[in-house]
């Protein structure tokens, strides 16, 4: 079961890895370069072996498609992935007068009182967000992330690509091409970028009717972030293939720095010793078929019914 493969890449780098220290200053285990293979015919690839909550994925990997660079989406959508990004924005700039908000991440985890503080602040910039359009527009976004890239690249003289969009296109067109990329990386921008991107670049392939797809992560945090990031590309390989007429082939990971953080290896453990269950089926809207026009209504999971989740502290 495609499952196994991702369970196999912990204990390789659990039998692997070598101690690293890393930028959060939390401290890794890591290998460089990895490659893992799921078979998205035999079922969406959503561990069973803790609950993933795919509501998420689905709602952040629409507002990537749409190109959306505002966390305003995500807050409509109950979705706080993005939040501390935004909220980092608001509390240092000059029309924040609230409490001291300085490294607030790490304080609300060692700290209670600053904890219920922050929850507090948190709370009040969500709700401002989601009530005033002035407010959201300017502390709402995040600038040149994901969206920005896929959608709207801005080119040396002043014009704009669309690569997502593109992409599609000559994959309906030409399926065969061997240039079938979207590349998140944009160098100019990287040194301005609070998190510089994760999954990278990706590239489509298209064989014997079936649509498949490789991404290149050059950071991969196994215990949170690589689950999350396996069903949002698989997502969009369905979505994608929904729309061009396509079956959907594999979905191929590539690692670079793949690396379990050392207050994760006792979560990872627990994972390890449960067993696999059936994966589950992803069910598109067969009457929308525009990656552009798909929303949360027309994307179901059925058959999902995972061990319970099991929580870990995020490195930031
Ligand atoms: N990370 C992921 N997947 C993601 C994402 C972040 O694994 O989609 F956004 C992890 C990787 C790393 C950290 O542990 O977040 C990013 O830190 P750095 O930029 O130093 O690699």
């Amino acid at each position: 079961k495609s499952e196994h493969t991702y369970l196999d890449l912990c204990k390789h780098v659990i039998e692997n890895g070598v101690k690293k220290d890393d930028r959060t200053g939390t401290g890794t285990i890591s290998t460089f370069g990895y490659q893992m293979r799921f078979d998205l015919s035999e079922g969406f690839p959503l561990l069973t072996t803790k609950r993933i909550p795919f509501r998420l994925i689905a709602s952040e990997l629409l507002w990537f498609i749409k190109g959306d660079t505002n966390i305003k989406y995500l807050l409509q959508n109950n979705n706080n992935i993005w939040n501390e990004w935004a909220f980092k924005k608001w509390v240092e700039s000059s029309e924040y007068y609230g409490p001291d908000m300085t490294d607030f991440g790490l304080r609300a985890q060692t700290d209670q009182q600053f904890g219920q503080e922050y929850e507090k602040q948190m709370e009040a910039f969500k709700e401002k967000i989601l009530s005033d359009d002035d407010f959201s527009k300017v502390y709402g976004e995040l600038g040149n992330v994901y969206g920005k890239q896929w959608r709207d690249w801005r080119t040396s003289s002043g014009e704009t690509i669309d690569q997502l969009k593109d992409v599609i296109e000559t994959i309906k067109k030409n399926p065969y091409s061997r240039r079938l990329i979207v590349s998140a990386w944009n160098p100019e921008d990287v040194p301005m970028m609070a998190l510089p991107p994760c999954h990278t670049l990706f590239q489509f392939y298209v064989s014997e009717g079936k649509l498949s797809c490789q991404l290149y992560q050059r950071s991969a945090d196994i215990f949170l972030g690589i689950p999350f990031n396996i069903a949002s590309y698989s997502l969009l390989t369905h979505l994608i293939a929904h729309e061009c007429g396509l079956e959907v082939g594999e979905f191929i990971h590539t690692l670079g720095d793949a690396h379990i953080y050392v207050n994760h290896v006792e979560q990872i453990n627990i994972q390890l010793e449960r067993e696999v269950k059936e994966l589950p089926k992803l069910i598109l809207n067969p009457d929308k078929k525009s990656v552009f026009e798909i929303e949360m209504e027309d994307i179901k999971i059925e058959g999902y019914e995972p061990h319970p989740t099991i929580k870990a502290p995020v490195a930031v």
